[in-house]
């Protein structure tokens, strides 16, 4: 496989807008690869996935440390399921080197022989062990963007004009982040019944399952102009679960289960559409598991199913709610299990921060209704949290973002920030969506410390070293930084393990410059990409 090398990035950005795919159609070549995204697969291997409106007969990746030589290959699978409009290809490539971008296409890639196709790239995580500093970006309850969700026009219209939404934000800085973890509420296509009753959308029921999967689609394609290059790591939320929203309601009619077709239950969707590193950390599916990048293990949990043995009973037993999903687990107590094993087994000296995310928060100012409170998921999760001196909690599901103190038990913790053993919880579903904000309760709870809902953001951590990790908010709208603070842990660090930078062009100590990256191919593709999905709201639904 050749390429012409580095071409002109006006070029590129001109061509581009002339031969772009737009999301939510169907391409006319329907093996053309839709929705590439990346998961880490230890810190020597990748996941890389993309769709197709066609079988692809023996997947492949094609991927080289040299954009003009990517003649190494792997296979994988491509699947679907009942309903899907889709297929979903998977390739696991193994065998890189740790802390590595590696160029990459996939089968069928339009024009493989092309100067202004720049390929992807990818790059493989730093080993454990390895203390340069770096960033990471958390994005939960985020949902299609533009004129099928979240909009100016929408009912519950949280931006206003000219504000760039979560998706644009995240593409304009995708130089600004190693990774993105999403931990559920992903692209709320169950919204689908809420718009059209709203007057939003105009379909009609019978096409349900066709616009339950526009949506999703609309959505991953919305998504490539950053998980085409950054691993993006996902957690199952409610709204992955079925397609009626846990229960739509239209004046008396509540709709239920009974309207969601097969594929569209028991996060079908999900399972097929993501590949998360479950297999190289012991974990379950998409579900739970682990993956360390330098100087931090970080879990992924679940709280929509498999709460565990002490929680079985009445309605929990498929979760917080009944969304007749679940379980994954092949026992009742495996995820917790696991979760103790896993944080039993990791090395402190390699990976000293430890960060827990899931979706369901159990400490936030709001109605203590067990739908918004998961007082299961405290139950299940937090004495493993305490007992493992686990840094930091992130999760979502309530529409704001609430920085909190560390807390144990309820309890904020006095150290505060500076050198506290309980775990430091920030919650923040502001990822934008149809639906807007929610509404805080006031007294606010003793551990908080700082809340806002007017504002869509995604969280940014700075892991500096192996005492200092910084948090910020930042706004979608303008990319400013709304809310920082940072944690100090009092501990020594072991020696850092490396080198990564001598083998795998990784210039400079890592640290992730926060600018505006105009001038990156990758963002002038999906700066056009974004002027393209202004398009789609004069085209036809369906
Ligand atoms: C690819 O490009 C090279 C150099 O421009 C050209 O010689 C070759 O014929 C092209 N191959 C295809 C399949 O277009
Ligand atoms: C958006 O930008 C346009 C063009 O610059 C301007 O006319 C308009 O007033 C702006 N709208 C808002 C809400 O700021
Ligand atoms: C909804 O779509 C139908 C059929 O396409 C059309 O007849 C009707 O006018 C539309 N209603 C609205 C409110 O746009
Ligand atoms: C909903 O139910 C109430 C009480 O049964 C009834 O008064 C009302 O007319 C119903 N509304 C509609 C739209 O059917
Ligand atoms: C959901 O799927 C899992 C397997 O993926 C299965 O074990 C479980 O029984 C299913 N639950 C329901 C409610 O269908
Ligand atoms: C919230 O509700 C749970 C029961 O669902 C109860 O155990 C708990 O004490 C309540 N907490 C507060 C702060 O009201
Ligand atoms: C934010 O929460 C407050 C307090 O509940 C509420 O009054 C306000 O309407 C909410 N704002 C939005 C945009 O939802
Ligand atoms: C760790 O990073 C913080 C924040 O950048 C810095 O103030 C501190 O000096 C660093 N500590 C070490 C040991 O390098
Ligand atoms: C950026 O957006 C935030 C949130 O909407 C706002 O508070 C802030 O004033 C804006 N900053 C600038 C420079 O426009
Ligand atoms: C890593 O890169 C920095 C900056 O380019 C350089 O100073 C350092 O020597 C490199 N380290 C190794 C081990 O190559
Ligand atoms: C890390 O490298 C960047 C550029 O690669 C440089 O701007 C920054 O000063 C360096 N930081 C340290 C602590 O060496
Ligand atoms: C900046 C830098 O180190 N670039 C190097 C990347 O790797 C290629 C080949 O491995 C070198 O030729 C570059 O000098
Ligand atoms: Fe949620």
């Amino acid at each position: 496989m050749r390429f012409a090398g580095v071409t002109s990035l006006l070029a590129l950005a001109s061509s581009a807008l002339a031969q772009i795919y737009v999301p939510g159609t169907v391409p006319e070549n329907k093996l053309e690869p839709l929705q590439h995204r990346l998961s880490y697969a230890g810190s020597t291997g990748m996941y890389v996935s993309w769709n197709t409106y066609a079988e692809v007969e023996n997947p492949t990746v094609y991927y080289g440390e040299n954009v003009w030589d990517l003649s190494s290959t792997a296979t994988g699978i491509s699947i679907t399921y009942e309903s899907s409009l889709t297929w979903s290809n998977h390739v696991k490539v193994t065998g890189l080197k740790p802390g590595t971008t590696y160029h990459y296409i996939v089968s069928h890639t339009n024009c493989y022989n092309c100067s202004e196709l720049a390929p992807y790239t990818f790059t493989t995580a730093r080993p454990a062990g390895d203390h340069t500093p770096y960033s990471a970006a958390v994005v939960i309850d985020m949902g299609v963007m533009g004129p099928y969700g979240e909009s100016v026009e929408s009912d519950y219209p949280i931006i206003t004009a000219n504000d760039s939404n979560t998706m644009q934000s995240l593409a304009r800085y995708v130089d600004g982040y190693d990774f993105l973890w999403h931990p559920g509420d992903i692209a709320y296509a169950d919204s689908w019944l809420r718009e059209q009753i709203d007057g939003y959308l105009n379909v009609s029921l019978e096409d349900s399952y066709k616009i339950y999967n526009f949506l999703l689609n609309q959505y991953y394609d919305e998504l490539q102009p950053f998980t085409a290059y950054k691993p993006y790591m996902v957690l199952p939320g409610n709204h992955e679960s079925n397609c009626d929203e846990g229960g739509t309601k239209d004046g008396n009619i509540t709709y239920d289960l009974s309207l969601c077709v097969e594929g569209q239950r028991n996060f079908t969707g999900y399972i097929n559409h993501f590949r998360m590193p479950s297999e190289e950390s012991g974990g379950v599916g998409n579900f739970w598991y682990s993956f360390d990048h330098g100087m931090v293990h970080y879990v992924s949990i679940n709280t929509e199913t498999d709460l565990g043995n002490g929680l079985i009973g009445e309605d929990d037993v498929n979760g917080p709610e009944d969304m007749d999903s679940g379980p994954f687990g092949s026992y009742p107590n495996e995820q917790i299990d696991w979760l103790e094993k896993d944080l039993a087994s990791v090395d402190r000296k390699k990976t000293p921060w430890v960060i827990v995310s899931g979706h369901r928060p159990w400490y936030a100012a709001a109605n203590n209704v067990s739908n918004t409170i998961c007082w299961n998921c405290k139950l299940a999760f937090e004495p493993l949290l305490l007992k493992y001196n686990v840094d930091m909690v992130f999760y979502g599901h309530i529409h704001m973002y609430e920085r909190n103190a560390p807390i144990a038990n309820g309890v904020p913790d006095p150290n505060e920030l500076n050198n506290p053993s309980a775990p430091w919880y920030i919650l923040n579903g502001l990822g934008g969506h149809y639906h807007g904000t929610s509404q805080w309760v006031e007294p606010f709870p003793s551990y908080l410390r700082y809340i806002q809902n007017t504002t869509y953001g995604w969280s940014k951590i700075t892991i500096h070293n192996c005492t200092h990790l910084t948090h910020e908010f930042i706004a979608s709208s303008n990319g400013s930084v709304i809310d920082s603070a940072t944690l100090f842990k009092d501990r020594q660090c072991g020696a850092s393990v490396g080198p990564t930078n001598s083998s795998g062009n990784f210039s400079g100590n890592g640290s992730v410059p926060w600018t505006d990256v105009n001038a990156a191919g990758a963002v002038q593709l999906s700066s056009a990409l974004m002027i393209a999905m202004a398009v789609v709201a004069a085209m036809s639904l369906l």
